[in-house]
């Protein structure tokens, strides 16, 4: 079986999981979102990141329903850990560009939002390159998004080419600091230390955003980022993606 065939095939013999990895805010200390991130679980190979899939799913168009797939696990996640007594955090979902074009966006999240009772705790992340891509639909898809209580946010910030102008106008909620701008975090308190991810914090905030870097490791990175009042931090230094079950230890509880 090629690839293709076989990625085609995952969806209805229920091989795709989702793992979640936390969301850290850096003044309290609190998880306040986890991150859902797909896996395949392919009957020979064993289980596969997303690297190795989500490209192949998006040329062939099978990220549509893998994508719906993903958000609809994600929210009924979020839902079974409510109904379990944790307390409410907005669940960050990965969305792809054609996802985004596809016509029936607005009504499928928003279908999924009342049939898992998830509304104002859903989160998109949309890469620079989509938002950027200037066509009155993804505005209007966007702004759809919005109307119906979906917080949107930039991932992988700083490695695209972000039209300020442009980000201004758009109806999102957060930057995400792609990684390789917090690895430049040495701690060495030199003039240069995290200069980009400085910057990245300082136009997050002017444009009333909130900031969340991602790929945090270490102690130093986070107090860094805490010093410069990033909103939160997301990364191994606190904890790798989890299945449920492990994710589940460290939620917060409300009873
Ligand atoms: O899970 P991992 O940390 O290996 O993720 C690798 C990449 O795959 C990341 O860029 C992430 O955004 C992407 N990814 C993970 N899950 C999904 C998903 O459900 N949909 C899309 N479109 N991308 C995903
Ligand atoms: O592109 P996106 O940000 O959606 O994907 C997150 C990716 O980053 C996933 O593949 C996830 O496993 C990975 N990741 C999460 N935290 C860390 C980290 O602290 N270090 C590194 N190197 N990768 C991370
Ligand atoms: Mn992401
Ligand atoms: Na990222």
């Amino acid at each position: 079986l090629s690839m293709e065939q076989s990625l085609r095939r995952a969806l209805e013999r229920d091989e795709l999981l989702l793992h979640f990895q936390p969301r850290v805010n850096l003044r309290t200390g609190n998880v306040d979102a986890v991150e859902a991130l797909v896996r395949w679980k392919h009957p020979t190979r064993g289980l596969i990141l997303p690297d190795r899939f989500i490209a192949l799913a998006e040329e062939t168009g099978l990220i549509v329903p893998i994508g719906e797939w993903v958000l609809r696990s994600a929210c009924a996640q979020g839902q079974r850990w409510r109904e379990a007594g944790f307390t409410p955090i907005v669940m960050s979902v990965n969305l792809s560009a054609r996802q985004l074009w596809n016509g029936g966006l607005v009504r499928m999240v928003d279908d999924v939002l009342t049939d898992t009772g998830m509304d104002g705790f859903l989160e998109l992340e949309l890469t620079e390159s989509m938002v950027m891509h200037d066509a009155e639909n993804v505005i209007s898809a966007l702004e759809g998004l919005k109307g119906i209580g979906v917080r949107l946010s930039v991932d992988d910030f700083g490695t695209g080419y972000s039209s300020l102008s442009y980000l201004k106008r758009l109806p999102i909620h957060a930057l995400k600091i792609d990684g390789s701008f917090v690895r430049d975090i040495d701690a060495s308190g030199g003039p240069d230390d995290g200069l980009l991810a400085r910057a990245i914090i300082s136009l997050g905030h002017s444009l009333h955003l909130k900031v969340i870097a991602e790929g945090v490791e270490t102690e130093a990175q986070r107090a860094f980022l805490r010093a410069h009042e990033c909103d939160e931090m997301q990364g191994y230094f606190f904890s790798k993606p989890m299945p449920p079950e492990e994710c589940e230890k460290i939620l917060p509880r409300t009873t």
